[in-house]
């Protein structure tokens, strides 16, 4: 564990009422509170507990700073890994994800209401915290994303689930080109259950402490406390909402190759969010737009846990095979944002290699994540 234990402050709120609150407050706000191996486990364990006390009626998961409910994942530190294990799974990219998705299935899956306060960047390991809360809370700030296209990754944290589940083909749109959500669009896709002012942080808490916490359904009250917060005043328009048709014809290809040759050929009329997504794809790894394609076609006909134990295997994969590490190079270490992909475009890119990602490690006893679900 860390030495530095505050990263996740963790803490409960006495209601009124007798009750408790739980509270994790992501705590690097210099990192965009980027998730890191100890903070997933702080987490982990606070949930753990708090699953198990009845005087817990709920959960808010929040951060600090203004910018950044959470950036992503601590990806210099797999870099760091990936750096000195020569083509072999670094275990430490194991523990990682292993971690997070254990922490991201639990979230999903709690007994008791979790609230998510995703205000500003929630990008990538972001999304993995959001995603699977019982009430999923964006502002006029927020910016949602999964941009794992621009390092050589793809969308985990459980995009093989929730992608291809969002509106028509706008969950392989967004995975493809790492495009941005407003909080409008985070509601018309169904990533976010209310749309509130910034400002509503400290009422929202404090309306939960002054609640009665009298009913039997928990969920409900939360829903109502939720309910009574203030809207935007300037609310963001939905992107996706008013591309959906367009979106929709460009990703109908039946191959990687159709959908990504649709999008790059494609007029997007001067609009700068259709213009930006584009651009996203064009630069971004050949090798993560077939995954993108793949766990899209495999997530939809899977349960959740079995999207977590895919995306296990997918994610020690991408640790061993260098395009995770080179995209992490060009855009975060070097910062000479030119990163140079294994394969020049998407048609380029052999089958066999893209089976190999999907080809677990480990047999079904040896599965790091083998108990999820069960
Ligand atoms: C694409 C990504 C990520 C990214 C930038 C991209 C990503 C991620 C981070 C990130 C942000 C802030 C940090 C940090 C990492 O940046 O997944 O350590 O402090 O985690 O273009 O997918």
């Amino acid at each position: 564990m860390s030495n530095n234990n505050n990263v996740v402050l963790v803490e409960e709120y006495l209601t009124t009422s007798g009750h408790k609150i739980g509270s994790l407050v992501l705590n690097k706000p210099k990192a965009l509170n980027a998730l890191d191996l100890d903070m997933a486990s702080i987490m982990l364990d606070a949930l753990n507990g708090w699953s198990k006390n009845d005087e817990i009626v709920c959960v808010v998961i929040s951060s600090h700073g203004d910018k950044a409910f959470c950036a992503g994942g601590d990806i210099v530190s797999m870099y760091n890994a990936m750096k000195t294990s020569d083509g072999t799974i670094p275990p430490f990219l194991e523990s990682f994800f292993t971690t997070e998705y254990t922490l991201d299935y639990t979230i999903h899956n709690f007994s008791k209401p979790i609230i998510v306060w995703g205000s500003g960047i929630v990008m990538g390991g972001g999304m993995g915290l959001l995603c699977g809360a019982s009430h999923r809370i964006v502002t006029e700030t927020s910016r949602l994303a999964m941009p794992e296209i621009t390092i050589g990754l793809y969308p985990d944290v459980g995009g093989s689930y929730f992608l291809p589940r969002l509106p028509g083909k706008s969950g392989l749109f967004l995975g493809l080109t790492g495009g941005n959500m407003n909080g409008a669009d985070a509601m018309y896709v169904g990533l976010a259950d209310a749309l509130v002012d910034s400002s509503q942080f400290d009422v929202l808490l404090e309306n939960l402490k002054e609640h009665s916490w009298a009913e039997a359904n928990l969920g409900q009250q939360v829903t109502t406390v939720i309910s009574e917060l203030s809207s935007p005043v300037n609310p963001p328009v939905s992107n996706v909402e008013a591309h959906q048709d367009y979106i929709d014809g460009l990703c109908s290809g039946e191959s990687c190759a159709e959908v990504v040759s649709a999008i790059l050929s494609a007029d997007m009329n001067n609009d700068k969010w259709l213009s930006r997504a584009q651009k996203t794809l064009s630069v971004g790894s050949p090798i993560t737009a077939h995954l993108v394609f793949e766990q899209c076609q495999r997530g939809a006909e899977l349960s959740l846990a079995d999207c977590f134990k895919m995306e296990a295997i997918m994610s020690c994969r991408c640790g061993e095979s260098g395009e995770f590490q080179e995209g992490v190079r060009a855009l975060l270490i070097d910062k000479d944002n030119n990163p140079k992909w294994q394969y020049p475009s998407v048609s380029n890119v052999p089958a066999e290699v893209i089976a190999n990602y999907f080809a677990s490690p480990w047999s079904d006893e040896t599965h790091p994540l083998k108990d999820l679900g069960a």
